[in-house]
């Protein structure tokens, strides 16, 4: 039997959004939701991490009446395992991810393309220092191929431990030696997950645990840690600028192109064929007034950070941004990417245009896109959205609201500069109380839980108490469109936070970038550790990943645990099934690591946690509350 639909208004906290979905439910057309409510209930036993597809004696659901799989795995085993591949996931994903900008970096050096070129040198020659890599004398090239040679070496087996180590507080280093958690490379970490969770391998379900965090860590200070760097060193280090977010970025009159994914490898050229005098000429031809390049998800914020692209929107817009009719193609690369994209592209004249080998989708238009072809096949691309822009149906248009002001571009280079040189203003304003501590609020939708309302609560509910908010992911476009993201959202801060950027311009909650940028934040927390000369769980930080769905969320959620910083999450990973894993999660870590995460479903609620746990740390200080 059919199930009601819901009221928009539970769906998400957006009218852009509930004026789409109504859309889209006039029209026929299922979106996310649709089937969430056909998938529901879910399993139970797969939602409790208890089911075991590892092998061919099974598949086992572990229950009371059977608490043993076929080869005798219990619980414990069985949801450490389905844990640890999970992180394994995501950790790939990052670190793949960062693997593509190495190549970027060596098809630069070897020639092989003119598309791409180092736009930041002076970075490239301190990150190489920073691993090791003689550069005094030495021109760029060499010192360039030196450096993504100890990139590449840092996904393999060879090292003790991977390059930015040399980042992390020495206390910090210790505890993961003693544990067993020092990652070495990223292959090697992921492979020895997969390796570990085969049948009658690691069958003690802390063990498996520590090697996720090992494993989660080689993506946090490994993979993603390089993609963001080379990232910076390719296509510039982000500064701050003003930019717009909602679904009325994309324009009546406009050629519309989304760029959709999370490497800035693809979107930076499509970018720039968009640019191209030539093809805006073609489409003016055809009675644009130009074209517009806007962003959804990861990619969407890489180019949001370094290009000031304005912001479609999150994970659960981007179905929502083609039921305008307004777009013309949605260009992806990897990650995040929802099939029914195809679909629902197919009820427009909105061309889906897939880019990566890794990444293919059915019924998609592909262009196998390489570092040496690359700028070509993007203006192939664009080419092909101007054409769309002819069959769009105008009375299908509708664009529901008219934009937000945001101001992005917040990397660690950014705000030294803004802070005048060094990271010194900032320890002051957090030793005189005024910035009480810091959170990074990072992470995705879900359609289980009303789009971003978790979001923007408990960045305004921090901000409130004078703690300064990270945004990385999707939360950049919920606290943008909440205005959290200009000058002017220091109104809705607490009276240190509001003399403190009010007195430098910035808003409350700073744009930290995409999820990979999350590297960004732990790169700021070992910096203010070595500054006071303590350990990362020393400081009065933590993480939240509200409304996460993805593997890549729950790599980033253990990395932030595992470097020592306290997590939120909105609601758990599939782990309930085992209290040994679920005991360890939220509370067995904090003995070994120094931080542990925390399950609230009320955001209210976990600003008062972060409240309590950086009372705590400021005490541990010797700072006042
Ligand atoms: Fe994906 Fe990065 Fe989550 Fe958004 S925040 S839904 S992972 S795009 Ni990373
Ligand atoms: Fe069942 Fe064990 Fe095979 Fe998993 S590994 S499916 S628990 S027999």
């Amino acid at each position: 039997m059919a199930k009601e639909p819901r009221p928009v208004e539970e769906l998400s906290l957006w009218d852009d959004a509930q004026a789409m979905i109504t859309k889209a439910r006039a029209e026929g057309i299922d979106t996310v939701y649709e089937r969430l409510q056909h998938q529901t209930p879910h399993c139970r036993i797969c939602e409790q991490g208890l089911s075991c597809r590892n092998c061919t004696m099974g598949p086992c659901k572990i229950t009371a009446k059977a608490p043993r799989g076929v080869c005798g795995a219990d619980a414990d085993v069985v949801v450490a395992r389905n844990f640890g591949r999970f992180v394994a996931g995501g950790s790939a994903g990052h670190s793949d991810h960062g693997r593509d900008l190495i190549e970027v970096l060596e098809a630069i050096v070897t020639g092989e393309t003119t598309d791409y070129k180092i736009t930041d040198e002076p970075k490239l020659r301190r990150i190489a220092e920073e691993v090791g890599v003689t550069v005094a004398e030495r021109d760029v090239k060499a010192v360039a191929t030196d450096l993504l040679e100890v990139f590449f070496g840092d996904f393999g087996s060879r090292k003790k431990q991977i390059s930015f180590l040399s980042r992390v507080p020495q206390k910090r280093k210790d505890i993961w030696k003693k544990l067993g958690m020092t990652p070495r490379g990223v292959d090697r970490e992921i492979a020895e997950m997969m390796h570990r969770t085969h049948m009658g391998c690691d069958n003690d379900a802390p063990n498996t645990m520590i090697h996720a965090a090992r494993t989660s860590l080689s993506d946090g200070w490994g993979g993603s840690m390089i993609g963001t760097e080379l990232s910076d060193v390719i296509f510039g280090t982000p500064s701050p600028s003003m930019s717009e977010a909602n679904l009325g970025v994309i324009k009546e009159d406009k050629v519309n192109i989304l760029v959709h994914g999370h490497n800035p490898v693809v979107s930076e050229m499509i970018l720039a064929a968009a640019r191209d005098p030539q093809i805006i000429a073609e489409a003016k031809a055809l009675g644009a007034t130009g074209i517009n390049v806007a962003g959804l998800c990861c990619t969407g914020n890489e180019l949001l950070m370094r290009q000031g692209i304005p912001m479609a929107g999150n994970h659960l817009m981007t179905e929502l941004a083609i039921i305008t009719g307004a777009v013309e193609a949605v260009v992806v690369d990897y990650q995040c990417i929802m099939p029914s994209l195809v679909q629902i592209s197919g009820c427009y004249h909105t061309r889906f245009i897939d880019t990566a080998q890794k990444a293919r989708f059915t019924g998609a238009i592909h262009f196998d896109i390489h570092p040496s072809n690359a700028l070509e096949q993007a203006r192939e691309i664009v080419r092909l959205a101007v054409k769309a822009y002819s069959e769009r149906d105008a009375s299908r248009v509708d664009i529901p609201c008219e934009p937000v002001k945001i101001m992005t571009g917040f990397s660690n280079e950014a705000v030294i500069s803004a802070l005048g040189g060094t990271l010194d203003p900032l320890i002051q304003a957090i030793v005189a109380g005024d910035v009480r501590g810091a959170v990074g609020i990072v992470g995705c939708n879900n359609p289980k839980i009303k789009q971003d309302s978790m979001n923007v609560t408990l960045a305004k509910e921090l901000i409130k108490k004078d703690i300064l908010v990270l945004v990385t992911g999707c939360v950049t476009t919920a606290a943008g469109k909440a205005g959290l993201l200009v000058p002017e959202a220091i109104e809705m801060a607490g009276p240190g936070l509001k003399k403190v950027c009010g007195a430098l311009g910035i808003p409350p909650v700073l744009h930290y970038g995409s999820c990979v940028d999350n590297a960004r934040i732990l790169q700021l927390c070992a910096a203010l550790a070595n500054a006071l000369n303590v350990d990362i769980s020393d400081l009065p930080v933590g993480a939240s990943s509200p409304e996460w769905y993805s593997e890549k969320a729950a790599a980033i959620g253990l990395y932030a645990v595992a470097s020592g910083i306290y997590t939120h999450l909105g609601h758990p990973p599939n782990i309930l099934g085992s209290e040994t894993v679920t005991n360890l999660a939220v509370s067995g870590l904090e003995d070994l690591v120094g931080a542990s995460f925390v399950i609230e479903p009320d955001p209210v609620k976990a600003a008062e946690l972060f409240d309590i746990r950086i009372k705590a740390k400021r005490k541990g200080l010797g700072l006042s509350e």
